[in-house]
């Protein structure tokens, strides 16, 4: 009997969401990074076993007053996500369970739904974290509620277990061999964000959206030209550096990255634009793929 699901991952900014993804997955798939709001799109990463599929989609963290148009399109993706999901997974940050923060989504929530306790590691004292777990156990009213630690790997398959218990007996929605509906385009664009994340402070993390042009296949080597996008000429400037030694750094740090992950040899080539205020932009958060045509 084969099993398979898709499973929404649900959270606050900064709970572990993408970490937990891939932990799960054994493999950085997708961006993690200590700042909030890293996660832009509902990206779904596959895990694949001979008995089962689940499909996880992970999602921008829940913020409850946007500021800009790219907020409300981050939340869209969230609600997306949650119509067509056989199980929730709601991550919380082990430290604190701002658990209040998620009142209006228990009732948007009408399938099984598992907790993770994220963070484990974190935790000095245990007896806090079992009063903790008790306290969530009552407030979400499931017995499903897991300590976990993403980053330490520590109960992960606990988590993957119980979701397997609840999945329903289903072919695979997805060919069992990938770990992605996403295409290695968008998925090389977040990792150059990824490191934009990394290296750039102030609000330059927040103001980049980054475009693939063209991506070449090659036997030895794949060749990338990739686009920055900022929303003002003084972004433009910081971006470059002093006689382009930033965008030169990030340059290096992304083919590093990318290389990592399609295990290949990667030539990689970044030019920089200006798109006005594209945040609050709908034309443009169209043609970065944030709203629907
Ligand atoms: N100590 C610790 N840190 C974690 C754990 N899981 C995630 N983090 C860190 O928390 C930060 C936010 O993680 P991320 O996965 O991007 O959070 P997201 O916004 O929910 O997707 C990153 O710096 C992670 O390294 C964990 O289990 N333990
Ligand atoms: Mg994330």
């Amino acid at each position: 009997m084969f099993k398979s699901a898709f499973i929404t991952i649900l959270g606050l900014p900064n709970a572990g969401k993408s970490t937990f993804l891939n932990a799960v997955l054994g493999e950085d798939l997708v961006i993690t990074n200590p700042k909030a709001q890293t996660t832009r799109h509902r990206i779904k990463g596959i895990l694949n076993d001979e008995n089962y599929q689940l499909v996880f989609s992970d999602t921008p963290g829940i913020i409850k007053e946007s500021a800009y148009k790219l907020q409300d399109a981050m939340m869209g993706a969230v609600n997306e996500s949650l119509e067509d999901a056989d199980a929730v997974l709601l991550i919380l940050d082990g430290q604190y369970s701002k658990v209040e923060e998620f009142e209006a989504y228990k009732n948007k929530i009408n399938c099984p739904l598992v907790i993770a306790m994220n963070k484990a590691d974190l935790v000095a004292d245990q007896e806090k974290l079992q009063e903790d777990i008790n306290k969530v156990k009552d407030y979400f009213g499931t017995e499903m509620v897991f300590a976990v630690s993403a980053k330490e790997n520590f109960n992960v398959d606990g988590i993957v277990n119980a979701l397997v218990n609840i999945a329903p007996e289903h072919p695979a929605f997805y060919d069992k061999d990938s770990i992605s509906d996403e295409n290695v385009r968008f998925l090389v664009s977040e990792m150059i964000r990824e490191q934009i994340l990394t290296q750039f402070k102030k609000e330059i993390p927040y103001s980049v959206e980054v475009h693939v042009t063209e991506y070449n296949e090659k036997e030895k080597l794949d060749e990338i030209y990739a686009t920055v996008f900022v929303e003002r000429d003084s972004q433009r400037g910081i971006m470059l550096g002093r006689g382009g030694s930033a965008i030169k750094n990030l340059g290096i740090a992304s083919r590093k990255r990318i290389e990592d992950f399609i295990k290949k040899k990667v030539f990689l080539s970044l030019s920089i634009k200006v798109k006005k205020d594209w945040r609050k932009d709908d034309q443009q958060l169209q043609y970065f793929g944030y709203i629907k045509k």
